[in-house]
């Protein structure tokens, strides 16, 4: 019996660069003879919608496979591996995190390869492009690597996107012959997600880290047009924090909207990116900034 191959990635949500990239993965795994399967045990968040889940490739079931071995996509942070995962029993890594890369050096039977880049769908794309099985590609397939690559990068204009996730970009656009409108339907089908359960969405969503000026608590949502942005509903989800941020990305008109609460909080963000706010709970910038590049501004200030 060959070996099983657990393809999986992190703990508490999964988004659509995890799902993606670990269902794509698995398929070249397949393609090169090995006995492999996709699963995790976190929750599905709203970057997967049904136009998603619906596509014909699917997660497996989450079974104990006995002397089954682990690969581990979109984090590299031990603590936050699926919990399936055992260390013991991890044979490789592909993250596009940083902070880990030394780590993992004392783990010479893991294979790593973390890089700062902007989604690991586009490291799977290239994976299956060196090893020569583009018949892999077809159009459901690079639909799931295309929604990864676009959800990661904010459809490609967040700063964070390289050279490398624009070319398997396009490339998968030609291949899969995908229409170059896909990116609205799957924006679209992400925000009727979280219009469905507004609040359920702002909370799936929070991260607690206490990082130079900012407050501890820092949500961020991705939306289409900020109009559809409830603050009321925010301020309920934020009722029981003391000092709280929300970054709403509104990918329409390329801002970010930062919404605070705070006594401070106004003076500490107009330092922090050098720009008046404008109101007492709102600064408009006017590029988008993903949630951990605020914090990499916070952190070197
Ligand atoms: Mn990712």
């Amino acid at each position: 019996m060959k070996t099983n191959t657990v393809v999986t990635s992190g703990c508490k949500y999964l988004d659509i660069d995890g799902y993606a990239s670990i269902i794509a993965y698995r398929e070249l795994l397949k393609r090169q003879g090995k006995n492999a399967t996709a699963s995790s045990s976190s929750r599905l968040n709203q970057s997967i919608p049904p136009l998603i889940l619906d596509l014909k490739y699917q997660l497996d079931s989450v079974d104990t496979v006995k002397d089954a071995k682990f690969i581990v996509l979109d984090t590299s942070n031990p603590d936050f591996f699926d919990k399936q995962v055992t260390t013991r029993k991890l044979i490789e890594i592909i993250d596009h995190h940083t902070g880990y890369e030394k780590y993992w050096n004392d783990y010479p039977n893991i294979k790593t390869q973390i890089e700062f880049i902007g989604s690991v769908c586009t490291i799977v794309y290239e994976r299956i492009i060196s090893s020569n099985h583009t018949e892999i590609l077809d159009t459901d397939i690079c639909k799931l690597l295309i929604a990864g690559i676009l959800d990661n990068t904010l459809n490609l204009r967040s700063s964070i996107t390289t050279e490398r996730d624009r070319n398997a970009y396009s490339e998968l656009l030609k291949i899969g012959d995908v229409s170059s409108d896909f990116y609205v339907e799957y924006f679209s089908a992400c925000e009727s997600e979280i219009l469905k359960d507004f609040t359920r969405a702002i909370k799936d969503d929070i991260k607690i880290e206490k990082v130079g000026a900012l407050p501890e608590a820092i949500g961020q949502m991705v939306i289409l047009n900020i109009d559809r942005f409830d603050t009321a509903k925010m301020k309920q989800v934020f009722a029981d924090y003391p000092e709280w941020l929300m970054n709403v990305i509104s990918l329409e008109d390329g801002k970010s909207y930062l919404y605070f609460d705070g006594i401070g909080m106004r003076k500490k963000l107009e330092e922090l990116f050098n720009k008046k706010c404008n109101t007492d709970s709102l600064l408009i910038l006017d590029d988008f900034l993903l949630r951990k590049q605020i914090m990499k501004i916070a952190r070197e200030m």
